[in-house]
């Protein structure tokens, strides 16, 4: 028999490791903290940025990256609500984002005096985990409607976490979400990412993420 074996997977895998430790030296010499938003689709990534940011905004000049396969939404949604700059990348087809393309979006995005860079990822629990984007922080979140198991049944999504936030917390009884039980499935996934609970509706839990968020972020800057 005469065949060979390619590892492509994994090979793209190392390669984008390397890519996304150049990305982040890059940004780290312009001290852009860079921050990879994750989750599922509807989880709510969008809403909790236009109820986030502006907090961050009274510090910080933030810019924001929107990933989708299509449409230009979320972008008009961010740029129209926050007045902040918006690029919006779209991936034509692709689950998720490489640091390549993170990088290669950024060569048509003036973010020379920005502080905080946000990658809103495609909406997806799965693929966007596997690829380092050369981020400083995955943020993660799982909104209440989709369970308090899901830590157990997507593992690597929370195990490249650093923070864990739970939104749509307005919605917990009817979902019947334990709180609890959430905490200790996110803890059997990873031993230190912070977890919050938050909700769009009242606000709930946004001014502590904000808070954490900022202490990370002059923690970097101040390196
Ligand atoms: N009850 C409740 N609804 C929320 C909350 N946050 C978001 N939603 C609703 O959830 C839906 C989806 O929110 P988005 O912010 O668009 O979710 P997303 O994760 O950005 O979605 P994609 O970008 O399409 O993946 C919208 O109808 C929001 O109004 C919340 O805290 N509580
Ligand atoms: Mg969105």
């Amino acid at each position: 028999m005469n065949y060979s074996i390619i590892e492509v997977k994994e090979d793209i895998i190392r390669r984008n490791d390397s890519t996304a430790d150049s990305l982040r030296k890059q940004l780290k010499e312009k001290k852009i903290f860079f921050i990879n938003l994750m989750a599922s689709p509807g989880s709510g990534k969008t809403t909790l940025l236009l109820h986030l940011l502006p907090l961050l905004k009274k510090k910080y000049k933030i810019a924001v990256m929107e990933a989708d396969i299509d449409s230009e939404v979320d972008a008009k949604t961010i740029s129209r609500e926050l007045d902040i700059p918006t690029l919006q990348i779209h991936t034509s087809g692709a689950c998720h984002l490489t640091a390549q393309m993170v990088e290669d979006a950024l060569k048509g995005f003036d973010i020379s005096d920005i502080d905080i860079l946000i990658l809103e990822n495609i909406g997806n629990l799965v693929c966007p985990a596997e690829f380092d984007t050369g981020a400083n922080m995955n943020l993660v979140l799982l909104s209440i409607p989709e369970g308090d198991d899901k830590p157990l049944k997507y593992p690597l999504m929370f195990e490249v976490a650093s923070i864990v936030v739970a939104t749509k917390f307005d919605t917990r009884e009817v979902f019947d979400f334990d709180v609890e039980k959430f905490h200790q499935n996110v803890r059997k996934r990873n031993k230190i990412a912070e977890v919050f609970m938050t909700s769009a509706i009242n606000d709930f839990g946004v001014n502590e993420l904000a808070i954490k968020l900022d202490d990370l972020v002059s923690c970097y800057k101040n390196k």
